[in-house]
């Protein structure tokens, strides 16, 4: 098999971008310090997380000359996500730390007075000066997970012979990709961007990308004066896998009414819908743009390394290339052998397995109590801040499991309240939210926007927003709490629990700023599909991703 060179200088999911790589037929060889790099003859620079973590791992591990001297050589160079952004002169997120410096300026973050932030999900790639600039496809999707960007300013890259693909979040337009000579970079992932992205490392790997933009060098004009980009980021579409073992021992997928996951009948056994990785690539082949375990029993008495979830996550990433977000048990715990073991350590596990974002559920809540019994103060010791710390905050999501409590008026509590349009058993008008530990066995003292605002100074990246009065109810999503969880806080939130049809999904969309919807019974039960809820989507004109088969 053909080899190509990874670099391994940081922490991440660099096991997915290996299966991504294998499944186009190359083998992946590791360089470990910069007198490898000679070795190599195609170059692979991947990074996620923190710009200035990622740069001065690189500089002070003496990689930079390296570097440069394998890109001056004319040898096939790619850089993925922060290895797009070192190729620039530096970030907002670390200015004391420079890049390579192979394009002058530096990245800015984005403006999050009117989106989410990280900017999550699919998007364009589209080059119009040279439209199949290494397999990039103008119709195609690709997956992006990041705060910073180079602002795409037209001419300005294509003046100094760079090729360049862009996407638009909101109302910013910037750069999605570039390419010059041996030089290839994206700021999206292409291991997690289904098959177009196999396509673009396909490009990359066999040469054909480079050889023709070598023929074709990009037209000087940019994109044409007249053209006004478009918010090209699609409506993500979930689907979500509770996982548990069974009476019998074997580990299945299930769903619950309300987090009740046992039949109605006398015996009460553990629904089983299913086996994760079947199911988990039976989504991803449906056109699912993202797929969630959520494993909602505790492994306490189970060593941590023979955790189930980790091999259902090597055997699930090797064909499915999507984002795989893992949840459940993430906490510091100590191991059946006594051994203490960091939530830290258990996320690292995951990640080396195959997950590109671990899920916080009970000990995000306990977190949360913490922040405010200190006065709002950060422990720095929390799992979130660890996690997000060593692998950045779009890595860490946390999972929200809410239920509603009446109250009469506003005034009979504390806590942020709702007025609802679903009155309360007593006709009570208005309701909050508590938030809940151990799959809603118990309740706190805590509310959603107290939970989700800490969670955000914690370094979280992202919220599942579920709903225990709406799980398994097919009833739609639980609109008033979106709204108001929304209105709290600038991370992106996933909306969960309660679809039940393609409609609830436009409703979701159309009503909320929710920045993805998550579904499960519907799905599990083969009442729809994902690409039927996609495809109604798009009926509706909402931008999607189309599977590419
Ligand atoms: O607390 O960090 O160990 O994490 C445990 C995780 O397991 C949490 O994310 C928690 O939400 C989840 N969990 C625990 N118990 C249950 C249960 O169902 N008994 N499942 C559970 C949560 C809710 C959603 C579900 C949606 C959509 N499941 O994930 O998929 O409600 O369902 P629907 O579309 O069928 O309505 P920790």
């Amino acid at each position: 098999m053909p080899k190509v060179y990874l670099l391994d200088y940081v922490a991440g999911n660099v096991r997915s971008l290996v299966n991504a790589i294998e499944r186009v037929g190359y083998e992946v060889d590791w360089i470990r310090s910069p007198e490898d790099v000679a070795k190599a003859d195609k170059l692979i620079l991947p990074g996620v997380g923190h710009f200035g973590h990622c740069l001065s791992q690189l500089s002070s591990a003496g990689y930079v000359p390296a570097l440069r001297a394998h890109i001056d050589a004319g040898k096939p160079f790619m850089g993925i996500c922060v290895g797009l952004q070192a190729l620039f002169g530096g970030s907002a997120e670390d200015s004391n730390c420079p890049g390579l410096s192979l394009i002058p300026g530096a990245l800015d973050r984005f403006d999050d007075t009117v989106k989410a932030v990280p900017h999550i999900g699919w998007n364009d790639a589209s080059c119009p000066t040279s439209p199949n600039l290494y397999g990039l496809r103008p119709d195609s999707k690709y997956y992006y997970v990041h705060s910073y960007k180079y602002p795409y300013k037209k001419g300005e890259l294509e003046s100094q012979g760079w090729a360049v693909a862009t996407a638009t979040y909101g109302s910013e337009t910037f750069v999605g990709g570039v390419a010059k000579g041996n030089v290839f970079a994206t700021q999206f992932h292409p291991e997690k961007s289904g098959v177009a992205g196999l396509r673009v490392i396909r490009a990359f790997l066999d040469g054909s990308g480079a050889a023709a933009l070598a023929q074709q060098p990009p037209q000087s004009t940019p994109v044409a004066d007249n053209l006004v980009p478009k918010d090209g980021l699609t409506r993500r579409v979930i689907a979500c896998l509770d996982v548990r073992t069974n009476d019998q021992g074997d580990l299945v997928v299930t769903k619950g009414d309300q987090y009740d996951v046992r039949e109605k009948s006398d015996d009460r056994s553990v629904r089983n819908l299913g086996k994760p990785v079947d199911m988990a690539k039976k989504y991803y082949e449906q056109g699912a743009d993202e797929v969630t375990f959520l494993n909602i029993t505790s492994f306490r008495d189970c060593p941590v390394a023979d955790l189930p979830m980790l091999e259902i996550l090597r055997r699930t990433s090797e064909t499915v290339f999507v984002p795989l977000t893992i949840g459940g048990g993430i906490r510091d715990t100590v191991d059946v052998d006594g051994t203490k073991i960091s939530a830290l350590d258990i996320a690292t596990m995951y990640f080396k397995s195959g997950a590109d974002k671990v899920s916080i559920g009970s000990d995000a809540v306990i977190a949360a109590e913490e922040y405010y019994a200190a006065g709002k103060k950060l422990s720095g010791t929390t799992a979130i801040e660890q996690i997000s710390k060593a692998y950045g905050n779009q890595a860490v999501v946390v999972s929200v499991d809410p239920k509603r409590v009446y109250v009469s008026s506003p005034q009979e509590t504390t806590h942020a309240v709702t007025k609802t349009s679903y009155p309360g058993p007593k006709g009570e008008e208005y309701c909050w939210y508590a938030c809940t530990i151990k799959g809603g066995r118990e309740t706190r003292d805590l509310d959603v926007v107290q939970l989700t605002q800490a969670v955000e100074a914690m370094g979280a990246g992202e919220i599942l927003l579920n709903c225990i009065d709406k799980d398994g109810t097919n009833s739609g999503f639980d609109l008033e709490l979106i709204t108001q969880v929304k209105g709290a806080i600038k991370i992106p939130v996933i909306a969960s629990s309660g679809a039940g049809n393609p409609g609830h999904f436009e409703e979701v969309f159309d009503k909320t700023t929710t920045d993805a919807a998550l579904g499960a019974g519907m799905f599990h039960r083969g009442e729809y599909t994902v690409q039927e809820v996609k495809d109604f989507l798009g009926k509706k004109g909402l931008v999607v991703r189309k599977f590419e088969g």
